[in-house]
């Protein structure tokens, strides 16, 4: 029954935002009202989640007004003109303590068991590592060779046809759909978060710690994030675009790339950092 509710909830948000559930490249549009298409199992389970307490919190909201309604009508000075002294009742005061309770508890449940869903995967097929910079981030493949690259945040005059500003980069994460891909982050400086919303993952990219979740593409798409912990002045410039390929695609993808990224000794580093600079006021010496 609930997820019948469910349904409803999400066709109405999708009816009034007009979410693009089907379109092509995920990313958030100009006056969006309500999530991302969900495109992974963690994105389903947070949405089914965010259903189920939206469910409640209507319950609750409508059942509050009933009873102002109620007590507004019915305790007037015009239709009660004699007021009651009564000042305390123990049952009415031991379930409006409880019923609160109770519904937290039935909130931890699911709650709890979203966050060991998304905690990690138990069989992967995949290890993508994750590294967070001042202001790009690098993939490492260290199932492949220990291929990596980074991959920058491509400048508004360089967006060809149909690339979306500030959420464009030079090179694209690239995953296989339908895989389960253990992901690995880290960061070479400071705290970033990598997060992409129609995925359901967001987590912190922490100096010193790796972090651990996964995720698995449903389909093969373009799926767009952005870093969602400030980092510092470009904090706003070091998108993230995921691409996930079909299993031959990837297999030809990987290939290609490891013969592109096969010893790459960041040679070109130093020079986009500078190109970056243009984008905010980058204070002396604040790359390292
Ligand atoms: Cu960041």
């Amino acid at each position: 029954m609930l997820s019948k509710f469910n349904w409803f909830i999400f066709s109405l948000v999708a009816l009034v935002g007009g979410l693009p559930f089907q379109a092509h490249a995920q990313m958030a549009h100009p006056w969006q009202f309500g999530f991302q298409g969900a495109f992974s199992p963690s994105a389903e389970k947070l949405h089914e989640f965010h259903s189920l307490l939206t469910v409640i919190i209507i319950s609750i909201t409508l059942f509050v007004l009933g009873l102002l309604i109620y007590v507004v009508l019915k305790f007037n000075r015009k239709a009660n003109p004699v007021p009651s002294k009564t000042t305390h009742h123990t049952l009415l005061e031991v379930v409006w303590t409880a019923v609160p309770v109770l519904i937290l508890v039935v909130i931890t449940i699911p709650s709890l068991r979203v966050l060991y869903f998304l905690d990690r995967v138990e069989d992967a097929d995949m290890t993508v590592k994750i590294v967070g910079h001042q202001w790009y981030w690098s993939y490492e493949y260290p199932d492949n060779d220990d291929m990596t690259f980074d991959s920058y945040i491509v400048d508004k005059e360089d967006l060809e046809e149909g690339q979306p500003r500030l959420l464009t980069v030079d090179n694209a994460l690239v995953v296989p759909a339908g895989k389960n891909i253990r992901l690995l982050m880290a960061s070479g400086d400071v705290i970033h978060s990598w997060a992409v919303p129609s995925l359901g993952v967001k987590l912190d990219a922490v100096p010193g710690r790796l972090n651990e979740t996964w995720v698995k593409v449903n389909e093969p798409g373009t799926y767009y994030g952005q870093c969602s912990e400030l980092c510092g002045v470009n904090h706003g410039f070091m998108p993230i675009t995921i691409k996930a390929l079909s299993e031959d695609d990837y297999a030809a993808w990987l290939l290609e790339a490891m013969e592109e990224f096969a010893n790459n000794d960041n040679d070109n580093k130093p020079l986009k950092i500078a190109s970056l600079q243009g984008k905010a006021s980058v204070w002396e010496g604040s790359n390292e």
